[in-house]
């Protein structure tokens, strides 16, 4: 069913020269419906002359008590409690999914199927298979598809792309890459959420946080070669969510891999919800020919750099450098150096590069990432945990 808020839909004031307007149809509106929401609302205004203004034309969740609050809290047009009918729905071009990852591959079919371009959370889907299956859908039909691999929209992040585009780091020798954050373990009193339950999530930690640094590992260094993983569960059984029972956790708590890379680097990931102490903590470091760079998402308007060249050798070092000049990446958009942006950012940074790339017919990649890139995410993962099974290295086929 749907109703009409009579909410103005559109977001933003009409910006000069007529920008486009591209409606956005809401798949949930949890957490990621509400940063997804924040950016669509902001992003014609900060983004000044906007590319196109989004429409917040319908959202759509399975309790309509909730979708109601959601679409008046956010100013969306109108409410859906059946996902396919807001698809069906004329006012939207877009299936943005902020829904739990058993709810990516069927939207994403039917959107495919009727031409609409999607914008799918991450993980892509649960299983490498399922997303195959996904991407073979989008490629079929002449939309733009993304995945919110959101990291890859952090100034610093692109900063360090371009770093090693312009050949300034030179031959990467290692990437090793943590997503540490705590809140799973026992002090914070976690149910058996559906983030813990395979059939819902497809994995742990692994698909949750894993997925973010494979993504920024074939973004920033390339293709996998080898993988040598391991897994752990540490509390295998916890309280249904319903309270009639407990019930088995059967995905990973955590994950531990080395790997090679198909241009000669090594690396490490690893990521856990069992980090005392670390709130959000995606920390990377390179080391290549040239220099060093590291990167934490707790800091995440800092790059640590070192240059192999630097002069004088007296003061050699690790610096500190803050990305907010005018030269960085989207600091156009935003304050005078020094002003730090946060978080929500990066996705009005993703959201704009996904309107840009449908507005004016552009490639979703290299910097944003295809349903291709979370496909090759997924791909790691399940070697991951071939690897963890079998306790044996496993060649990667994407
Ligand atoms: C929870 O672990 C979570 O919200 C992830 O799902 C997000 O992708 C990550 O950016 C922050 O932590």
């Amino acid at each position: 069913m749907s109703e009409e808020t009579g909410f103005t839909s559109m977001a933003g004031a009409k910006a000069e020269g007529e920008a486009p307007e591209i409606g956005f149809g809401m798949l949930g509106y949890a957490f990621m419906g509400k940063a997804h929401s924040n950016a669509l609302k902001t992003l014609p205004y900060m983004m000044y002359p906007p590319v196109a203004i989004p429409k917040l034309a319908a959202i759509s969740g399975r309790s309509e008590s909730e979708v109601a609050e959601a679409a008046k809290r956010f100013g969306y047009k109108k409410y859906y409690t059946d996902w396919r009918a807001m698809l069906e729905d004329d006012e939207v071009q877009v299936l943005d999914n902020g829904g739990p990852n058993d709810m990516h591959a069927e939207p994403a079919f039917f959107a495919a199927q009727l031409g609409k371009h999607i914008l799918c959370e991450k993980p892509l889907a649960r299983t490498a298979e399922e997303s195959k299956q996904m991407l073979d859908a989008v490629q079929k039909a002449d939309i733009k598809h993304m995945v919110a691999f959101n990291y890859r929209f952090v100034p610093a992040v692109r900063q360090i792309r371009k770093l090693i585009d312009a050949g300034a780091l030179g031959q990467i020798y290692h990437f090793r890459a943590v997503y540490l954050q705590e809140w799973i373990m026992p002090h914070y009193g976690e149910k058996k959420i559906w983030r813990l339950d395979k059939k819902v999530a497809g994995s742990g930690a692994l698909g949750d946080l894993g997925a973010h640094i494979i993504d920024l590992a074939h973004y920033l260094v390339g293709d996998m070669k080898t993988i040598a993983g391991n897994t752990r569960t540490f509390i295998d059984t916890r309280p249904l969510p319903d309270g009639s029972g407990m019930g088995k956790v059967d995905v990973d708590d955590a994950f531990v891999a080395a790997v090679e890379f198909d241009n000669g680097a090594v690396g490490t990931l690893e990521a856990t919800r069992f980090a005392g102490g670390r709130k959000n903590y995606n920390c990377f470091e390179i080391n290549a020919e040239k220099g060093s760079v590291r990167f934490n998402l707790e800091r995440m308007n800092e790059l640590e750099v070192f240059w192999v060249d630097e002069k004088p050798k007296e003061t050699q070092g690790f610096h500190d450098v803050l990305v907010t000049e005018g030269h960085h990446p989207w600091w156009e958009y935003w304050w005078p150096h020094g002003h730090i942006i946060g978080w929500e950012h990066t996705f009005i940074h993703e959201i704009n590069h996904f309107l840009d790339c449908i507005v004016n017919n552009k490639e979703v990649g290299p910097h944003g990432a295809t349903f291709e890139d979370g496909y090759k995410a997924a791909v790691i993962c399940d070697a991951i945990l071939e690897s963890a099974s079998t306790k044996r290295h496993v060649d990667v086929k994407y």
